[in-house]
């Protein structure tokens, strides 16, 4: 465990220039931790981020030979930015906006499938963003099997990886780190103690039995992520809500088909068709020009036939009053025959409170608008924060969001997203295109919309199936 004097003298500057701190220090996660680490502060002292970057760059001979270098967003970024100049060897970013950036690649830089990348990372704690780097790159044909970190915390990180696939060489683990710092004076016996009793009581420890994924040789195990759809009913507190979660399980459908034509009998037509593939019909009654009760018995039929719920994507946004009219009342009559309505959040609690008003009686439900696919939306930031907390304040009749990423960690919550294509891209009036693959894995959303690329595709059933299985082959890998 003994440390040579540069790495000895390396720790020493972290310490001193607060990289590293010791004391009382609330985690994002809410725990307390003894130790706290910030490396993002060595871009203000160049001679310490080459000298980082040297280490990393020394330990990176133990990785197979790579083609490219990819640093972890945003810390590591600039420290693989030094490797990949001073190293000669390409370098690729990783970009974190997939909010705003929807359709822009998320990763940059040239590389070929099936190149050898090597990730960077600054510290590593459970290996999770690690992996999704891993993941992402994957994503985009990458092969990742070796990644370095400056220090690993011990907490699990390398031998979860190492499940996952990925090799982790680390630089300094947190041992040897307070070890250097106790025997310089910099902490005392008991602060060391605490760190290394924080270390064993804080791991993350790989399920005893892993899940097998793959096939062949590239079969790797890997940790169990996440709850499935049925389980997740359980948590959610509207019964559609637990219906559609269960449907979307039995079915093994996480896809919503948005019938956007003007016609009733093409619209009945196109669902008969693709009704079998998907969970949700949705509609915009208000383009069908020849819109009658006698449709929506139709639908409603067909709805029974294939076991689909019916969403009319109404985006309410008046103040309560006028929006219960709106559902209740008018040509439409919303409420007699849509499971599922949308709102804004723009004007306020009272559109939830409006529809619930006449909705909740009759065991329907809403979905609020927390982001949305086309470009310059205003929706973002403070705006689908406020939105998230209107749904978890009225959770009885909401039941989830449409979304481009998952908006919060809630898993009551169902996260659909619009603005699907089975290639990323956009139309000429601001809609903006990610695949199922990225909305699913990347961005963690649990159900994909996709309107036209359906219903103008010469074989609207194939089409729909080939989004079916993207989707929900997406899902299993997230939750395997
Ligand atoms: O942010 C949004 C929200 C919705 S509901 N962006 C969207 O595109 N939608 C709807 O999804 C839109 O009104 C349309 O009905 C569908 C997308 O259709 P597509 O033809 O672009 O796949």
């Amino acid at each position: 465990m003994e440390l040579d004097t540069n790495l000895e003298q390396l720790i020493l500057k972290l310490y001193d220039i607060e990289g590293v701190k010791f004391g009382d220090f609330k985690l994002k996660s809410g725990i307390q931790s003894p130790a706290y680490f910030d490396l993002r502060v060595i871009v203000s002292y160049p001679a310490l981020m080459r000298e980082v970057s040297q280490v990393l760059w020394q330990v990176s001979m133990k990785a197979e030979k790579f083609a490219s270098i990819c640093g972890v967003p945003y810390t590591a970024l600039p420290i693989a930015s030094v490797m990949s100049v001073d190293n000669d060897v390409p370098m690729l970013i990783r970009r974190r906006e997939a909010k705003d950036y929807g359709t822009k690649k998320m990763i940059e830089g040239k590389y070929n499938a099936g190149d050898l990348c090597l990730v960077v990372e600054d510290v590593v704690t459970s290996g999770s963003s690690v992996f999704e780097t891993v993941q992402l790159l994957q994503e985009y044909g990458l092969v990742v099997k070796d990644a370095v970190v400056l220090l690993e915390r011990q907490q699990g990180g390398t031998e979860r990886l190492r499940n996952d696939g990925v090799n982790l060489h680390s630089v300094i683990t947190m041992t040897q780190l307070v070890t250097v710092l106790k025997k310089h004076g910099k902490i005392d016996e008991t602060m060391y103690n605490r760190v290394l009793k924080f270390v064993a009581d804080n791991r993350f420890d790989i399920p005893s039995q892993p899940a097998v994924v793959g096939n062949g040789d590239t079969t790797v195990k890997k940790a169990k992520a996440e709850m499935t759809f049925k389980e997740r009913a359980e948590l959610c507190k509207n019964e559609l809500g637990r219906r559609l979660f269960g449907l979307m399980e039995d079915k093994q459908s996480n896809l919503i088909l948005s019938a956007d034509l003007t016609k009733s009998e093409d619209i009945l037509k196109l669902v008969d068709i693709v009704g079998s593939k998907v969970c949700i019909v949705k509609t915009h009654a208000d383009i069908i020009e020849d819109f009658t009760v006698d449709f929506v018995h139709k639908l409603q039929d067909l709805a029974k036939k294939h076991n689909f719920l019916i969403f009319e994507d109404r985006k309410f946004a008046d103040i309560g009053n006028t929006v219960k009219y709106q559902y209740n009342n008018g040509l439409h009559k919303i409420i007699e025959w849509a499971d599922i309505v949308n709102a804004h959040s723009v004007s306020g609690p009272g559109v939830i409170q409006g529809l619930q008003k006449v909705g909740l009686e009759k065991g329907r439900a809403c979905l609020l608008i927390a982001e949305m696919s086309s470009k310059g939306s205003l929706a973002k930031g403070e705006y689908t924060k406020a939105t998230v907390d209107m749904a978890k304040t009225y959770s009885e009749f909401v039941i989830g969001f449409i979304s481009q990423n998952r908006v919060c960690d809630d898993q009551q919550f169902l996260y659909m997203t619009p603005g699907v294509r089975l290639e990323e891209g956009k139309d000429s009036l601001g809609q903006q295109y990610v695949t199922p693959s990225v909305a699913i894995l990347q961005n963690k959303t649990d159900l994909i919309i996709v309107g036209r690329n359906i219903y103008n595709a010469e074989d609207p059933l194939n089409v729909a199936e080939e989004f079916r299985q993207a989707a929900y082959n997406a899902y299993l890998k997230r939750i395997s």
